[in-house]
């Protein structure tokens, strides 16, 4: 026992339960990655909110202090602090229990699902130090636990009174163990949407997101009285919509539902599933239903109204799906995740109770406001358009082209074929593609250059896309095909290459070459990116040569103002403007060679913002684009 643990006779079992959190982290937070810390956020916070949904807390403040730790502050009841059965005060074994929670807790439905649920015990055991205070009954109780174990003693199991304060409510301040944790600072753009997000699903609640850390410190409110309408309102608010957001809700079986959705004039659809307040990424049976039913409801319309005749064929999901931006929010009293980040509802009363309150809810709406139906339908019709003209295209495209190396000539592929060693370099320009040709490992290293900007697959119809040359190219290069609205033909263990890398100059152009192949990537082949398999190259900017000693490659304005404090003597400065003026050798060194080159690996933190951002950054409006890529030009990571 190190020194300064306080430990009783019970509290044995309960540290081997947190000894184990911290010896596989994974299994409890699901990586140890950026995401992983964030949850720890998201952890606490969604305790505040269930004490919210329990009618007793309508402000929730988060704030990430200068020093790096997190506070989340509530003004609920206060976790209880009395006596509990076991002897101790019920806040210890909160914190010290895995799964505890359950027991004091009166509210029909918890939050807790999947990773998200894990125990505030789990954020404990996975801190450096936490403290815990509660206001209660005129007084300020407080404790405090290092890496999970409690430093108080406990006078007859109670906690002791740190001050005196008026109202109620929780407070607690940890510090994430960086023992634990590859990187310790929290990401406030991936808290702030997901604060945002949790304000639409719970209309009284108001969250103050505050971020200390930066010179001028940031204060976000968040409250969104409108809900799921506001929250598709704001999706939307920079599109061109078809019709205004149409809400429904009931509720059966003792699963609420409640779900809002709108058109608009664009050609992808973005249905986002919510249980318990906790976003589905992977979706699951609420989505199911919904969609389901939705499909349903407009083909029998349409026939009814005899926009499909009797010859026609029925319209498929994603025809009626086109244009479509939705929000299922679903109450369950017991919630069961599967799936590979476990975020894909499986609960099978989910799906039939979603498609009866949908059935229900939108025939009753329909029935009132036909023209708006007819709008729908209007866009479903648009779809099945196009994907009949596509299916056409699309047979003839890819039979025709099929692995077809040589037809498209400019693949300089490499020489094995066991793709686990594989890496395919995308790179700009014909002549860097040249000199990247002659400098590779041609064991296990493919190029393929690509000329100038590939299309924004963000603004582009479907049909445009695969008839551009160097997307095909790609597809074909890749080996696993591509997936769309319209079916799903991406199989990954036929990719060709564990690393898909973008090659591409270190200024604006190359940056905005990279964020159209992401773009691309995440639209038609996102296996690619949630398997970590795309990364972008990170070409030098300047290369140092010392009138004495070694030759040195600085990779960024950071890394030159370090080289120049570190050395004294002279030395020539080469700046490099792009990848064609280096020659083949120190391509080699400074982006092909494993050895020395460094790699950005591409992650997805959250599907749903990574897709917000996508969009911000590649649909038509300028203001938030810009403000995006000043807030974040100084984000970039090195993963060496
Ligand atoms: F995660 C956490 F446990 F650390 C945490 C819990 C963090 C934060 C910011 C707030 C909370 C929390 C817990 N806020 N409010 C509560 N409420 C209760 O635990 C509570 C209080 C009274 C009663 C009761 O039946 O009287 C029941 C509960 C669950």
């Amino acid at each position: 026992m190190a020194k300064g643990e306080v430990y009783d006779a019970s509290s044995i079992t309960v540290l081997e339960g947190l000894e184990a959190v911290r010896r596989r982290p994974g299994m409890y937070i699901g990586s140890v990655s950026t995401r992983g810390l964030n949850h720890l956020i998201y952890e606490i916070v969604d305790n505040a909110v269930d004490e919210h949904l329990a009618g007793y807390c309508d402000t929730i403040r988060v704030t990430l202090e200068a020093d790096g730790s997190a506070t989340i502050q509530d003004n609920g009841r206060g976790i209880p602090v009395g006596m509990h059965e076991k002897g101790v005060s019920a806040e210890r074994l909160v914190f010290t229990t895995l799964h505890a929670g359950g027991k004091f807790d009166d509210s029909a439905y918890k939050t807790s699902g999947g990773l998200h649920g894990v125990g505030s015990s789990v954020v404990n055991a996975l801190s450096t130090y936490l403290t815990v205070q509660v206001k209660n009954g005129g007084y300020v109780y407080e404790d405090r636990y290092e890496r999970g174990n409690p430093m108080i003693e406990l006078k007859d199991g109670l906690l002791p009174v740190v001050g005196k304060a008026k109202g109620t409510g929780t407070r607690i301040n940890f510090l994430p163990d960086d023992t634990i944790f590859d990187k310790t600072r929290f990401k406030e753009d991936e808290i702030k949407s997901r604060m945002h997000e949790t304000a639409y699903l719970n209309p009284a609640l108001t969250i103050i997101f505050e971020d200390k850390r930066k010179e001028e410190p940031e204060q976000v409110t968040y409250h969104e009285p409108e809900g799921i309408i506001g929250f598709i309102r704001d999706m939307n608010k920079s599109t061109d919509t078809v019709c205004d957001v149409i809400y429904f809700k009931g509720e059966n079986e003792g699963i609420s539902v409640e779900g809002a959705f709108q058109y608009i004039n664009e050609f992808h659809e973005n249905v986002l599933g919510f249980c318990n307040n906790i976003y589905n990424s992977e979706g699951g049976t609420h989505l199911t239903g919904f969609k389901a039913s939705f499909t349903n409801i407009i083909n029998t319309y349409a026939r009814e109204l005899n926009i499909l005749k009797e010859k026609d064929a029925n319209f498929t999901g994603a025809d009626v799906r086109n244009g479509m931006t939705a929000v299922i929010s679903i109450k369950h009293p017991d919630p069961r995740f599967e799936g590979q980040t476990k975020t894909k509802l499986d609960n099978q009363d989910a799906s039939k109770v979603v498609s009866k309150v949908t059935s229900d809810e939108l025939v009753r709406y329909f029935d009132r406001n036909l023209e708006t139906l007819k709008n729908i339908i209007g866009c479903a019709e648009k779809a099945a358009k196009i994907r009949k003209t596509e299916e056409k295209a699309k047979t003839n495209m890819l039979t025709k082209q099929k692995f077809s190396f040589d037809s498209n000539g400019k693949l300089a592929n490499c020489e094995s074929k066991d793709a686990s060693k594989c890496e395919i370099f995308i790179v700009e320009g014909d002549s860097a593609g040249g000199s990247a040709k002659s400098a590779r490992n041609r064991a296990y290293q493919a190029i393929l250059p690509i000329r100038g900007k590939i299309l924004n697959v963000e603004k582009a119809s479907i049909d445009k896309v695969l008839a551009n040359a160097e997307i095909k190219t790609m597809i074909n290069a890749f080996g696993c095909g591509f997936s769309e609205g319209y079916g799903n033909d991406f199989d990954i263990s036929k990719l060709r290459y564990d690393k898909i890398i973008i090659m591409a100059d270190a200024d604006v152009d190359g940056a905005h070459i990279s964020t159209l192949l992401l773009t691309l990537f995440y639209r038609f082949m996102p296996e690619l990116i949630y398997e970590g398999h795309v990364y972008i190259a990170m070409p030098p900017l300047y290369k140092a040569m010392p009138s004495r000693g070694k030759e040195e490659y600085l990779y960024d304005d950071k890394a030159l103002e370090r080289y120049r404090k570190r050395h004294k003597g002279p030395f020539t400065l080469q700046r490099y403007k792009g990848l064609g003026e280096m020659d083949a050798s120190q391509l080699w060194e400074t982006t092909l060679n494993p050895e020395t080159r460094i790699l950005k690996l591409v992650e997805i933190e959250d599907a749903r913002m990574a897709s917000e951002v996508t969009e911000m950054l590649m649909g038509s409006d300028v203001p938030p684009r810009k403000a995006f890529i000043y807030e974040h030009a100084t984000d970039a990571e090195l993963d060496v």
